[in-house]
């Protein structure tokens, strides 16, 4: 205990704090300083520019006193009477006070600069648990381990504690999170614009081997890390109808006359850079109604009326839409898009302009980039505001807008283009859809002008469809709105101006342009992997974390026998760890010996995970029909990780299907143990920070043109996994840099699909040919894996011999004998681990900080600033 707490009772510590540590200079990498080396008093070696209150302690004693001071007078409990959750709360009101004095510093020079910043608006944000980076970021970690212990408790039970916000599906949302870790770590100005959702992703619970959904409910046991502003509410309108007069000066107008309106209150997100005294804002709306509403209803006296009015404006930010990938087309997802996009945009204007600010330089402000199409009805909206609201005139506002917004894609499937009918459109945003008609009418009027008499042309680039029914195609509207239009890996953007948008290239030269996803080695590295972290700066020294092309330097290392000693006992380390996490959460185990074989990514048939399956009970059948001696087989512990969107039918029968294989490989004794097929249910972030680095094998299977990029597969390849891969999205890349030998590739490329498309595919004659891939779809119809019942995985059979959109049975052959190198590499101990070691060495370029400069330097200009 704290020399200076003062002991009222037996248990209630309680202390006035009158000074508190000044900061520590900690601008440069400390990530390797131990509890040993570092100091535990240090002098303050420069002063900040705010009172100290809730500087970073340099001391135990110090944040011993803070942290007590929160229990005891933040949850109100002494801490022998404290839950586990009372300890957390208070640890983590407590570490996001010493970020405060930087968070306040960061506003202020952010306003007073007046630099130039991003707007990263999604409706996505998977963001992950807090603590654990709060503490790497302040440099606080050695210090809260030791006071905690001084407390009589664990620092990793308090973070154990924390519920992740789940505020997304997968790889977008999760991209969105690493490039505002990025950013801030880079001194970039951005504010990331979201929603609130009271229930993110759903928890996935498996009953009886199939999935069963469960809400998230974040929020219940408290959210220390948000800071709600009702008074910083912003009204948003929905509904009614829109008049046209003329002004007092003659001029033709227009106002919308909405029909009815809610509030997006703004909760504020700390982002703290990496050790560097920057903290930038994650501001995501939740929805509430309005007084002006309630009191209306109310006074008609009808109080039940009132009450759903309430309920009908909450629903808004209430949950996220587990779909990924194919749009519903639902009514409350364009007013949770039109909610957050309009409340935004409002607050930007509002609270980050000066009060006279001349909307003409708006572009020298800030960029709003567009985080696929989900937030594009922004740009109608930013129209809305210039011309009707802040009368500018109708050509200006339209230069301003079209070097204000840029458009990320993140798709190349048809159906994940989100497209919405005309008539909801006009029925929730009157006004927008007529601004969107003539952006439409305008710009096809210099598509005929370019090209005069194609009409075809004219008809296939207009931003309102025709058929089925009359919809407003949101890419199209982005790609003309927007500076720039990127893809998220090399070959994704290449397709997307030949294959999706090939009109619009052509009109617009240079509009498109490729920026490569990466991953924040903040998070996926020095926090998931702290043994290999430790490794790493062993080895090359510290700053790689901030410059991960330093990576480089460990090329030498792949040869030299101590090192790849050590790398492998990191590995069987993370192998250990992650048992121990398994056997707590589900009572699973895995073996360090086995080689761990893992695809975790959201289930959907163009990834292929039926694919894997094949794979493994090919494997299984060799087993049992003897073809092969179960001692002769490389153990393999084959991992699943994967939600499927709740409406998804076929999807859920492939996770029905992944079970039953599961239950029926891991108990059958011919096996010898020697398989193992696991499926944690409910994959999220805090598991992958568990997978991942126990990962020696890194399954990505997509189809050749459907992955846009992938980001899973750059984490594994980064904590040493080699990968199996085909050619598409990064893994291209991925490839490219780590040399063919170091990378298992397989399968058809991209215009070998196409080509087999246009020939007219059929699945069935591949299972007619190959005789173990007859024997594995036939082991599971006929009910090996159902006790004999033949009708249980009937879809999922019958989906692969006689549709198979994504060519798995196509694939197979070249995929097993891939799986047949992996396996025979595997054995090659030497060779595995210089392989690994390579493929660390090899893959700093995927760091989201690579990203975040080709984002600045190629759509935002916006250098690093206050
Ligand atoms: C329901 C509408 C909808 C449509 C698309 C919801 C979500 C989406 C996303 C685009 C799905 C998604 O997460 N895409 C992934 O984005 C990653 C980040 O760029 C890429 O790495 C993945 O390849 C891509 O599938």
């Amino acid at each position: 205990m704290s020399d200076n707490a003062t002991t009222l009772n037996d248990d209630l510590e309680l202390e006035v704090v009158t000074d508190i540590d000044p900061a520590p200079a900690s601008t440069d990498d400390t990530d390797t300083a131990t509890a040993e080396s570092r100091p535990t008093k240090r002098k303050p070696t420069h002063a900040l520019a705010l009172a100290p209150v809730g500087s970073p302690p340099s001391s135990v004693d110090g944040f011993v006193k803070e942290f007590l001071r929160e229990l005891n007078f933040g949850q109100g409990v002494a801490l022998s009477t404290s839950t586990v959750n009372d300890q957390y709360m208070a640890l983590a009101k407590t570490v996001r006070h010493y970020l405060m004095a930087r968070w306040l510093e960061t506003l202020r020079r952010q306003f007073q600069s007046q630099a130039k910043g991003v707007a990263y608006l999604s409706a996505e944000y998977l963001l992950g648990r807090q603590l654990g980076n709060a503490l790497l970021a302040t440099g606080l970690t050695e210090i809260v381990e030791e006071g905690l212990d001084q407390c009589g408790i664990d620092l990793a039970d308090l973070r154990a504690q924390e519920v992740e916000p789940g505020l997304g599906n997968g790889g977008l949302g999760r991209l969105a999170a690493c490039f505002i870790d990025s950013l801030a770590t880079m001194n970039v100005p951005c504010v990331g614009y979201g929603i609130r959702y009271q229930y993110g992703i759903f928890r996935q619970t498996f009953v009886d081997g199939r999935q069963v959904e469960q809400p998230d409910s974040w929020l219940t046991l408290g959210a220390p890390w948000e800071f709600p502003h009702p008074e910083a509410a912003q009204t948003i309108n929905f509904g009614g109808h829109t008049e046209h007069y003329t002004d007092t000066d003659g001029v033709e107008r227009s106002r919308w006359v909405p029909g009815w309106k809610v509030k997006a209150v703004p909760y504020n997100y700390m982002v703290p850079g990496y050790q560097n005294g920057r903290v930038n804002t994650l501001r995501l709306w939740r929805s509430v109604a309005t007084d002006a509403f309630d009191l209306r209803i109310f006074n008609s006296g009808d109080y039940e009326e009132a009450v759903r009015a309430q309920t009908y404006a909450e629903n808004i930010s209430k949950v996220l839409y587990p779909e990924d990938s194919t749009p519903q087309g639902k009514e409350l997802r364009l007013q949770q898009q039109y909610f957050f996009v309009a409340a935004s945009i409002a607050d930007l204007l509002r609270y980050l302009l000066p009060k006279d600010y001349d909307l003409h330089n708006l572009p020298n402000r800030v960029i709003f980039q567009l985080n696929d199409t989900h937030p594009v009805i922004g740009v109608p909206e930013l129209m809305r505001v210039l011309v009707d609201e802040k009368k500018m005139d109708w050509d200006e506002a339209w230069a301003i807008t079209q070097q204000c917004f840029a458009y990320t894609c993140h798709t190349l499937l048809p159906e994940a283009l989100e497209v919405w009918p005309v008539e909801l459109l006009g029925r929730l945003l009157p006004r927008h859809l007529e601004i969107i008609y003539r952006i439409n009418e305008e710009f096809l009027e210099q598509v005929a002008e370019r090209f005069p008499g194609d009409h075809l042309r004219i008809s296939r680039m207009s931003i309102i469809a025709e058929f089925p029914e009359r919809a407003v195609r949101m890419a199209y509207l982005a790609t003309v709105a927007g500076a720039k239009v990127n893809g998220v890996a090399e070959l994704h953007s290449q397709l997307l101006r030949d294959k999706v948008l090939p009109d619009f290239d052509e009109f617009y030269p240079g509009k498109f342009t490729n920026v490569t996803n990466g991953v924040t080695p903040r998070r996926f590295v020095k926090l998931a992997n702290p043994a290999l972290s430790e490794l790493i700066t062993d080895a090359i020294g510290v700053g790689w974390l901030t410059d991960l092309e330093r990576l480089r330097e460990l090329e030498p290392y792949a040869t030299d026998e101590e090192f790849r000693e050590r790398f492998r006992e990191v590995k069987a380390h993370n192998k250990r760890r992650l048992n121990r996490v398994l056997e707590q959460r589900d009572g699973t185990s895995v073996d360090d010996t086995h080689m761990l074989d893992v695809m975790v990514k959201r289930l959907h048939e163009y990834k292929r995970q039926t694919l894997k399956l094949l794979h493994i009970v090919t494997e299984y059948d060799r087993i049992i029909s003897g073809e092969v001696a179960a001692a002769d087989i490389t153990p393999r512990t084959f991992i699943f990780g994967a939600k499927a969107a709740p409406g998804y039918k076929i999807a859920k029968d492939i996770i029905h299907l992944i079970n039953g294989v599961g239950s029926v490989v891991n108990s059958d004794p011919r096996v010898e143990g020697r398989l193992k097929v696991l499926f944690p249910p409910n994959y999220n972030v805090t598991l992958a920070e568990k997978v991942i680095p126990a990962a020696d094998l890194s399954e990505q299977i997509s189809l050749a043109g459907k992955e846009a990029s992938g980001t899973g597969n750059m984490k594994f390849a980064l904590n040493g996994a080699l990968t199996i891969g085909t050619d598409d999205g990064a893994n291209v890349e991925i490839r490219r840099l780590v040399k063919d030998d170091n990378f298992f590739l397989f399968g058809l490329l991209e215009p070998e699909v196409e080509d087999l498309y246009a020939r007219g595919y059929v699945p069935s004659s591949y299972y007619e040919k190959n005789e173990s891939l007859k024997r594995a779809i036939d082991l599971i119809a006929e009910g090996a894996f159902s006790n004999g019942d033949r009708d249980m995985y009937a879809s999922v059979v019958g989906n692969l011999l006689h549709e198979d959109r994504f060519m798995a049975l196509a694939d197979y052959e070249s995929y097993i004998e891939a799986q047949d190198k992996v396996a025979a590499a595997y054995a090659d101990t030497e060779w595995w681990t210089r392989a690994a070691i390579l493929n660390v060495a090899r893959c700093g370029f995927f760091s989201s900080d690579r990203s975040m400069r080709d984002y600045i330097d190629r759509i935002w200009h916006t250098p690093p600033a206050y």
